[in-house]
């Protein structure tokens, strides 16, 4: 669900997200894998109810940005564009699962196992994220190369060096395996903030790839989104402390626990600051860049 401020400061990011989310809706309900209607099952049901109203749908939006930062046309980059939202959806799916997080609302409304249990969430995870895979070939058929680059881009993203890889650090550190010194947490954090950096870094440069970016840009797309990744996790991890300085609910630590929530808050704010700078040194002024911007001070700053 939509939580929008209209805040002056936001004011270019919220335009963009509005003018840009009729298509990203219309990309994604054009591409939904549904499961043939000769046999009644509740899949579809289920798909319609993950995907459908959505969230922010901020990745989508990164990746019609990736491609219109180095000149290229987001109208073309629609289909990627659904394809990343797919597989976002897919891993909030996952994520939720009593044998992860255990989340019972997700989108302001109950979780998907929750209302369709927990074999059919399964299901429609898997299904949105292999409908992902064949969509940064849509028209892009006549750049094979790109539409290949794309494509190892998601399978690299999406694996044990990316999303998988990080939650499985994010389950370690629930669990208290991560090791107890300052250092481990440090390393383990840099891992698991994977989990968030990764998909960011796939949005961004799917797009980018898509409109023919070099390599230079990637390069500097691949380390803000790394840092955006950083500030994300670094700002949830200071929602997540209560007003001693303690973790809400969750068995475990994490570096805003172990060294302050000031020293935290300073890191957010390096953080942030050196995201920014790498687009501003690396790609010349655009809306694309002010909208990218302001959506790396709206994901450090935000307070829900
Ligand atoms: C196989 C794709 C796949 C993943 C398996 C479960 C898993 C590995 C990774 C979990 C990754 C995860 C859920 C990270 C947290 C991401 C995050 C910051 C979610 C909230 O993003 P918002 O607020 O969500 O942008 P909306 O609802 O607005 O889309």
């Amino acid at each position: 669900m939509t939580t929008m401020t209209t805040s002056e400061e936001y004011a270019d990011l919220w335009a963009y997200v509005e003018e840009r989310r009729p298509g990203i809706e219309a990309a994604l309900r054009a591409n939904l894998p549904l499961a043939p209607a000769h046999v009644e099952t509740r899949f579809n049901e289920a798909l319609e109810y993950a995907l459908f109203p959505g969230g922010k749908r901020f990745r989508p939006v990164l990746t019609l940005l990736g491609a219109e930062l180095v000149g290229g046309n987001p109208d073309e980059m629609l289909p990627a564009a659904a394809a990343v939202e797919f597989i976002h959806t897919s891993s909030l799916i996952f994520d939720d699962l009593p044998c992860m997080d255990n989340a019972s609302e997700r989108r302001e409304k109950a979780s998907l196992h929750e209302k369709f249990g927990e074999g059919l969430a399964v299901l429609v995870g898997l299904g949105v994220l292999n409908a992902a895979y064949p969509l940064v070939f849509a028209n892009h058929a006549g750049s094979p190369e790109k539409a290949i680059q794309a494509h190892a881009e998601i399978v690299e993203c999406i694996g044990a060096a990316g999303m998988v890889g990080g939650q499985s650090v994010d389950l370690a550190m629930l669990s208290g395996e991560n090791g107890s010194g300052s250092e481990d947490l440090e390393t383990a954090e840099s891992i698991r903030n994977l989990k968030t950096s990764a998909l960011m870094r796939l949005a961004l440069r799917t797009g980018a790839i898509l409109a023919g970016a070099t390599y230079i840009e990637l390069a500097a797309l691949s380390r803000f989104a790394e840092l955006l990744g950083d500030a994300y996790q670094l700002s949830d991890d200071l929602l997540d402390l209560d007003e001693d300085g303690e973790l809400f609910s969750e068995d475990r630590t994490t570096l805003a626990i172990e060294r302050g929530e000031s020293n935290a808050r300073f890191r957010l704010r390096n953080t942030i600051d050196e995201a920014k700078r790498i687009l501003v040194d690396n790609f010349p002024s655009s809306r694309a860049r002010t909208v990218l911007v302001q959506m790396t001070d709206y994901l450090a700053e935000r307070n829900a």
